[in-house]
């Protein structure tokens, strides 16, 4: 049993869409990063970085943070969406550093400037902005010919899914980038990632894309 300590981010919605596509019972925990509550002294204990997602592993004892070594992690213990072949499995986790290292930061700050407070930094805007179109092209030629990111369905398509479901906030038209979209549209239709979108509370309809 795993439980699972996270908010309706991109994020925390990353592990709740691999814990439906594995099918393995788990708790959800709410914690709310609006109110403060990555900050108390017993989710700490957990996340020392202050930041969701976490989880622990009721079946080691085992409590991890950072949602790319907690993918990895639940990947590897379940054999499922990380391939057994040493290059599709290091493609794999190529493409989950880079949407760890590139497009969850510069998206996450895209929304900060573009979305929360546009007017305030024009550079910013600029900067991330820019640097977010640049990601998408990327993945848009990494998809070409294409279903998946890498090979098979894999956590690389996961970690990345959610950050894409925020193009509104980026100002990002996925008209723009065809194979991005429609790889964002495979993945929309699959249950489970419609099941793990709505973890912890559903905030609305998923973009359609
Ligand atoms: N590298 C971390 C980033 C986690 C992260 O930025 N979490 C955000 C929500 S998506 C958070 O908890 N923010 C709360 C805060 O900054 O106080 C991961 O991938 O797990």
């Amino acid at each position: 049993m795993i439980d699972l300590y996270t908010w309706t981010t991109p994020n925390g919605r990353k592990i709740s869409i691999l814990l439906e596509e594995l099918g393995v019972p788990y708790t959800v925990h709410s914690i709310n990063i609006g109110q403060g509550d990555q900050k108390t002294p017993e989710f700490l204990k957990i996340g020392p970085n202050n930041k969701i997602p976490a989880i622990v592993d009721q079946d080691t004892g085992l409590s991890l943070m950072e949602s790319g070594a907690i993918m990895w992690y639940l990947a590897e213990k379940h054999g499922k969406f990380l391939s057994k072949d040493p290059v599709e499995r290091i493609r794999t986790m190529e493409w989950l550093m880079w949407q760890m290292a590139g497009l969850g930061p510069m998206a996450g700050q895209s929304h900060h400037f573009l979305h929360f407070n546009p007017g305030k930094a024009e550079y910013a805007e600029e900067r991330f902005g820019s640097e977010v179109k640049r990601l998408y092209s990327v993945l848009n030629t990494q998809l070409e010919g294409r279903d998946y990111i890498v090979g098979d369905y894999s956590i690389a398509d996961m970690a990345c899914w959610p950050w894409v479901s925020r193009y509104e906030w980026q100002q990002i038209n996925l008209a723009d980038y065809p194979n991005v979209q429609t790889w964002y549209k495979r993945l929309l239709a699959r249950e489970a990632v419609q099941k793990g979108y709505h973890v912890p509370k559903v905030m609305g309809e998923i973009p359609q894309g």
